[in-house]
């Protein structure tokens, strides 16, 4: 699957990162607001397992397709196999790349995260279909987190790599978005900034918003 060229707004979350709604009605929420992708990423204390988490992905992945939203599953290459996701998320310390491309055959969508031009040569190399970059701005979503990187990573790999899409990710608001679609990006990945949000589904409009913001300055 290729990922789309329309700007994307991409929705990360797992059962963990919700207080104070229900994962459900916060992913709904997202998807009525606009969302292009969302990405199961059950990490952490509390993170669900086994049958509860699987029922759970079949959750997700039935309010995605009722909005025709690629349901992508953070590095559980079997999960996502066997409920047939659209797509797999994997960072550098997971499953190798490759490996899970071979593993999920050619039609799903692979996303790897990456920190440098030599990683996104690499991620090319094994067929995915677009990188992650982050965390672009501090973020407190992410335990191991390294240190926040800006946009010149991104600047540097769409100089390198110009038909790669690049989705930024860590600390993204709407607030200062415009930066990182002024570098190129072709999306943003945002957990906090949407799980936090009294009124998500008017989050994801000022997200949209900032993107013609962006490309507009
Ligand atoms: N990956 P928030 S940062 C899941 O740097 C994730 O690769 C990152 O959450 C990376 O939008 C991050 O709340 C957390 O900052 C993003």
């Amino acid at each position: 699957m290729r990922f789309s060229n329309k700007p994307a707004i991409y929705f990360v979350m797992g059962s963990q990162n919700l207080k104070a709604k229900a994962p459900l009605t916060a992913l709904e929420e997202a998807l009525e607001g606009g969302i292009t992708h969302f990405q199961l990423r059950e990490k952490g204390t509390g993170a669900l397992t086994g049958h509860a988490l699987r029922n759970f992905a079949l959750r997700c992945q039935q309010l995605c397709q009722s909005y025709s939203v690629p349901f992508i599953i953070n590095d559980d290459v079997e999960l996502a196999c066997s409920i047939d996701a659209a797509g797999v998320h994997v960072g550098q310390d997971d499953e190798t790349a490759f490996q899970v491309r071979q593993l999920i055959g050619e039609e799903k969508l692979l996303g790897v995260s990456v920190h440098s031009v030599e990683e996104a040569r690499l991620a090319i190399q094994a067929g995915a279909d677009y990188v992650g970059m982050g965390p672009v701005f501090g973020t407190t979503s992410k335990a191991d987190a390294k240190k926040p990187a800006g946009v010149a990573g991104i600047i540097e790999v769409k100089q390198e790599y110009p038909h790669l899409p690049i989705v930024g990710i860590g600390g993204i608001t709407p607030e200062n978005a415009d930066q990182v679609w002024r570098a190129g990006a072709s999306g943003i990945a945002v957990i906090s900034a949407i799980t936090n949000a009294k009124d998500i589904a008017e989050q994801v409009k000022a997200f949209q918003l900032s993107c013609r913001e962006g490309i507009e300055r």
